[in-house]
């Protein structure tokens, strides 16, 4: 049965499984990867009766939509959470209800972890020392490792897990330098019209700007058209580093806007299928499950971007 509204189709839907999944938004690039690759995998040809439910970047959203798959008594929850905290008492309910959660993307911060029974994503924080060490490592090339930089940073939406980790693994590593120093840290809410706003505000702010750290690619593309809007030249004058490794950052690379993107891998959808198969059938499935990334400076970008998934 494909007709209906979610409810009668949970109950009509005979062998397929039923996922609720909690998407975060359509903020990003990414994100609109990740909507893609979970609708392509936990589609109906292949077992699965999924009902999406976009959050619009609140997590207040994410707990309504969860609360309604468990009414609608679906066999498997998913969440892409916005922030890490906040999720004790709606995943109290879902494990009441007996109904498995997987985390996907971001993760949760619960003292008990018999909340959810498993994540698959990213290693954020590796994801920043990669990107720190790439810059220490560029300006050495360029023959000004041992000048002053000075770094802006437009980060994510404050408290999900992407921030965090990015933030962390960035700060503690660039630490080491005496020579970076990090002006400001400020949030863009991982959209490209908010990157651009926060970007404009530091350029009025700072006249010695030399490093953009943008914790991802949609952010970023702001920042480029704020500093070429102030006669900057982004890509040489102003080094900008990135997250994600989306088609269009490659693109930037080529056009020589952006200088890297640290790649974090959307396509979470043949895992989480995998993942909620295994769990129906009652097999036990690892709790933590991180994906391959890499890094993706300029010099690739031309070679790399016709393989690029996303
Ligand atoms: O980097 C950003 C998106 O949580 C990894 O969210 C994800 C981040 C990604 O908005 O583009």
């Amino acid at each position: 049965d494909t007709s209906g509204d979610a409810s009668s189709d949970a109950s009509q839907s005979g062998d397929l499984i039923t996922i609720g999944f909690s998407q975060v938004g359509a903020e990003s690039d990414w994100r609109v990867a990740n909507t893609e690759s979970m609708k392509s995998a936990l589609s109906e040809e292949n077992g699965f009766k999924l009902i999406f439910a976009d959050a619009q970047q609140k997590q207040e959203n994410q707990t309504k939509a969860v609360r309604d798959f468990i009414s609608q008594e679906v066999d498997i929850i998913v969440i892409a959470p916005v922030t890490e905290t906040g999720w004790e008492t709606v995943l109290g309910e879902a494990k009441d209800a007996g109904i498995p959660v997987i985390i996907v993307d971001r993760m949760i911060d619960v003292s008990d972890d018999t909340l959810y029974s498993c994540w698959v994503g990213s290693d954020f924080k590796q994801e920043g020392v990669d990107a720190a060490n790439w810059l220490v490592e560029y300006m050495d090339k360029q023959g000004t490792g041992d000048a002053e930089h000075n770094i802006v940073v437009l980060q994510g939406t404050i408290g999900s897990s992407a921030e965090i980790g990015r933030t962390q693994g960035f700060d503690e590593t660039i630490a080491a330098h005496a020579n970076y120093k990090i002006l400001e840290e400020q949030t863009g809410e991982f959209t490209q019209a908010k990157g651009q706003e926060v970007m404009e505000a530091f350029l009025k702010k700072y006249d010695n700007i030399d490093v953009v750290i943008a914790q991802n690619d949609n952010m970023a593309f702001g920042a480029i058209d704020a500093l070429k809007a102030a006669g900057k030249t982004p890509g040489k004058d102003v080094t900008i580093v990135s997250f994600d490794a989306v088609k269009a950052a490659f693109e930037s690379m080529i056009a020589g806007d952006m200088n890297v993107s640290v790649e974090c891998n959307p396509l979470h959808g043949p895992r989480v299928s995998e993942l909620a198969k295994k769990l129906m059938a009652g097999e036990s499935v690892e709790k933590i499950q991180y994906v391959d990334e890499g890094v993706y400076p300029a010099e690739t970008a031309e070679k790399e971007l016709p393989n690029r998934q996303y």
